[in-house]
């Protein structure tokens, strides 16, 4: 008899699937979120983002694992490892949303869907910063709502990424 499933490691009727997963990319400086400026950023730390994101991860069927780095170089890297192990790619990218080319190369390159985050409203905010270099090659972009940017875009994410074929199909 025919069972109905609501748990999303287990999609697409009985075929039990492994969870969808994301990777989520935090830039330049947010390791010091909830230290420094809390008018801009608020008081919550990347650690308690991080926190977060998994315990809904889990709740959506989606296996979060967090990256942050300082290094445009090092974001590339775990860009490109990225490929064949993970669904999507959430990005905050810090100040390098508004530079950097070759982040901008590398998630085209790693082909994977990306949507981008921020906290703030880079549109209430300087000028320079409302230019983005990733903003035409992503699904999406959710800012402006705090740490909340980053769990609305992981609901995006639950929307935009196709469930896995089963193995052999
Ligand atoms: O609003 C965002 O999420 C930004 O990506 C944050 C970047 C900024 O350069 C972008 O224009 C918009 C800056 C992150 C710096 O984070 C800090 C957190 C606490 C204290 C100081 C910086």
């Amino acid at each position: 008899m025919a069972t109905t499933k609501t748990d999303a490691s287990e999609r697409d009727g009985d075929t039990p699937l492994g969870p969808l997963k994301a990777l989520v990319i935090h830039g330049p400086n947010l390791n010091l979120l909830g230290t420094r400026e809390p008018e801009i950023y608020g008081t919550v730390t990347l650690k308690d983002i991080d926190r977060e994101l998994k315990r809904l991860g889990a709740e959506l069927g989606i296996a979060v694992t967090t990256y942050q780095s300082n290094g445009e170089g090092a974001i590339v890297d775990r860009i490109q490892q990225a490929r064949g192990r993970a669904d999507v790619i959430l990005i905050n990218p810090g100040a390098y949303t508004h530079t950097s080319v070759a982040i901008r190369d590398a998630l085209v390159a790693v082909g994977l869907p990306v949507v981008e985050v921020h906290l703030s409203n880079v549109y209430r905010r300087e000028r320079f910063r409302h230019r983005s270099m990733i903003a035409d090659i992503a699904v999406g972009r959710i800012m402006g709502f705090g740490a909340a940017s980053y769990y609305l875009a992981l609901r995006a994410a639950r929307e935009i990424i196709r469930p896995r074929a089963p193995a052999g199909n």
